[in-house]
């Protein structure tokens, strides 16, 4: 069967993988609450795991000239219009990491209008350890519930299909397209970067974004007590609410401009 033709296969290859490998194993390593915009971890049987590195690019070159270069470009041919990248963060999905609620991109992300983002597997993303799975043909916000993700009667009804990916392949994600994943039952991590793009037309910026996105958490966190990773409850994982977090500039190492 021929792949989707969402998918990019081989994007980074050789070289180009093995360095997003080792960007990735270097801001694993930064210490828990050194980022200023999200470095999360979540419960898992055997302890807490980190499952979330959120604006990579606001603090490591590497990452940034990937997200501004190959993955803008993936972006801007998938939407047919010139793009500018607004968001990006790693997912690790460590062995037992839990998976993603269905949810639309668009509903996640305020005040975003046009959206297209670009999942590139770091690892292999099987069915076992927890890919994703996407419907296609949707072109408009579907029902949800009181988390925010697709309402489970809508979700069950759509035509779900899982997007395996070999590390160096990328998947396009249209904001409307509904998606979702399952926890990684592999022995395996399961990393992915995603960068997200609206078209430049609509000058939906990263500080925009950024800055709507923490208030989004901030209120809802207010209003029901809960730490959160994300403005909608997508995550199907138990996050863990970090001790100190760094609230004005990151304290980790390799600190570009913030
Ligand atoms: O990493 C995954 O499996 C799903 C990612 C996703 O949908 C998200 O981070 O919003």
């Amino acid at each position: 069967m021929a792949p989707p033709s969402n998918v990019h296969r081989c994007l980074l290859q050789f070289d180009a993988l093995d360095a997003a490998r080792s960007w990735t194993n270097e801001i694993a390593g930064w210490p828990a609450g050194s980022h200023v915009w999200g470095h999360y971890a979540e419960v898992t049987d055997s302890g807490p795991a980190i499952c979330r590195t959120e604006n990579v690019s606001a603090c490591h070159g590497g990452y940034a000239g990937l997200v501004n270069g190959v993955l803008r470009d993936v972006a801007a041919e998938a939407l047919g219009q010139p793009v500018t990248d607004f968001k990006d963060k790693i997912n690790y999905k460590q062995p037992g990491g839990a998976g993603f609620r269905p949810h639309q991109d668009v509903v996640a992300y305020p005040d975003a209008g046009t959206v297209m983002s670009v999942l590139v597997a770091i690892d292999d993303c099987t069915r076992e350890s927890g890919c994703l799975w996407l419907a296609d043909g949707v072109t408009q916000v579907l029902a949800t519930d009181d988390r925010g993700v697709v309402r489970e009667d809508v979700a069950t009804d759509l035509g779900w299909y899982p997007v395996e990916l070999a590390a160096g392949d990328a998947v396009c994600i249209d904001g409307f397209a509904p998606h979702y994943s399952d926890a990684n039952a592999s022995a395996a991590q399961r990393r992915v970067l995603i960068a997200s793009f609206s078209a430049s037309s609509e000058q939906y910026t990263r500080k925009h974004y950024y800055a709507a996105r923490r208030a989004a958490m901030g209120s809802a966190t207010k209003r029901d007590g809960r730490f959160r990773i994300s403005t909608i409850a997508d995550f199907a994982g138990t996050e863990v609410s970090p001790d100190e977090t760094a609230s004005e500039s990151c304290t980790h190492p390799g600190v570009g401009p913030t």
